[in-house]
């Protein structure tokens, strides 16, 4: 189990509510989460200031068409869109507020301050379908971790509905950025001893990648995506992905990356590159037997957003 050697935290534990299924029973996402886009999302949080202003009505329809999309991959469970807050520009990037793996959930302390009281309302969903909750804000002094910067390779395959089966999720890879810090990834390792977590200290990207998934993720539970291009190497190494296992497809457009995978769907941005779509396709339809999707996340991109970040999927 992963420990920061230099965290003191003094970590106390919420009871769990309700006994859930065990981890080696979880077979396929049951449940999405997601939130719809606030009215305030032009002032949303931006790296850079866009070339083109957000277009609400636009982002309503693109969140619109990826709800759709996300119903349809967990069509046999339940998809909960939670009201935007217009408090809350970012809102709509509810994947940051909170870590759900197997049976148990953490709600994360995000590493922006305007953004931390975005936690209440997922919270209170995760508890109103019973899942036992741990809170970081509450558990940890300092931790903080946004759910972008964590990345659970894991496959849930249906393609046999009489038998879906969860496949790897051995492995947590923490981003420790600027939103997410050792104390939080600390207190990940302890809410799910069952995973390894390994932190990777991300480099400064000069705008190009907010969070670690921004970079990398995954297609099945032993493929990973990432950019083409040797500054991103480094994320391999401290990933140690050949040691663990992982084949890494890499892809010329760093927006093709961040793919969503459940249940033997694979969702990308429609806006990639022709040959990032070519490679995606041979990768996860001819080789694996899943099923490629695109949506359209224009809108979200301009403020640092991608698709992952626009939902929890819960087992
Ligand atoms: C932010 O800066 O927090 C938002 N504008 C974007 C968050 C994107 N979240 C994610 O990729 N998980």
């Amino acid at each position: 189990m992963w420990m920061h050697p230099t965290t003191r935290c003094a970590l106390k534990y919420v009871r769990s509510r309700i006994p859930r299924n065990n981890s080696s029973t979880t077979r396929l996402y049951t449940t999405v989460i997601m939130r719809n886009v606030p009215s305030s999302m032009a002032k949303a949080l931006s790296m850079s200031c866009p070339l083109e202003p957000i277009n609400i009505k636009n982002a309503e329809i693109q969140h619109d068409n990826y709800i759709d999309i996300m119903k349809k991959i967990v069509v046999k469970g339940e998809t909960i869109i939670l009201k935007a807050d217009d408090n809350h520009p970012d809102c709509v990037f509810i994947e940051d507020t909170a870590v759900v793996i197997d049976d148990r959930a953490v709600i994360c302390r995000i590493g922006a301050e305007s953004r931390i009281d975005e936690v209440d309302a997922t919270k209170e969903a995760l508890l109103d379908l019973g899942l036992p909750v741990h809170d970081m804000r509450h558990d940890t002094e300092f931790g903080t971790c946004d759910g972008g910067d964590v990345l659970y390779p894991v496959r849930y395959d249906i393609s046999d509905a009489r038998a879906p089966m969860k496949v790897g999720g051995n492995y947590l890879f923490v981003g420790i950025s600027s939103r997410t810090n050792y104390e939080g990834a600390e207190y990940l390792q302890h809410v799910f001893p069952n995973v390894e977590v390994v932190p990777i200290k991300m480099r400064e990207t000069n705008g190009e990648a907010l969070h670690l998934k921004s970079i990398v993720t995954h297609i099945d539970h032993k493929t990973l995506v990432m950019p083409d291009g040797s500054e991103w190497d480094y994320i391999c190494d401290l990933m140690d992905s050949k040691g663990r296992g992982f084949e890494i497809v890499r892809l010329p457009d760093i927006s093709a990356c961040n793919v969503v995978s459940a249940n033997n769907y694979v969702v990308a941005q429609s806006n990639i590159c022709k040959q990032s779509k070519e490679i995606l396709e041979k990768e996860v339809e001819e080789g694996r037997g899943m099923k490629m999707l695109y949506v359209d996340a224009s809108e979200f991109s301009k403020c640092d957003g991608a698709l992952t970040c626009k939902n929890i999927l819960i087992p």
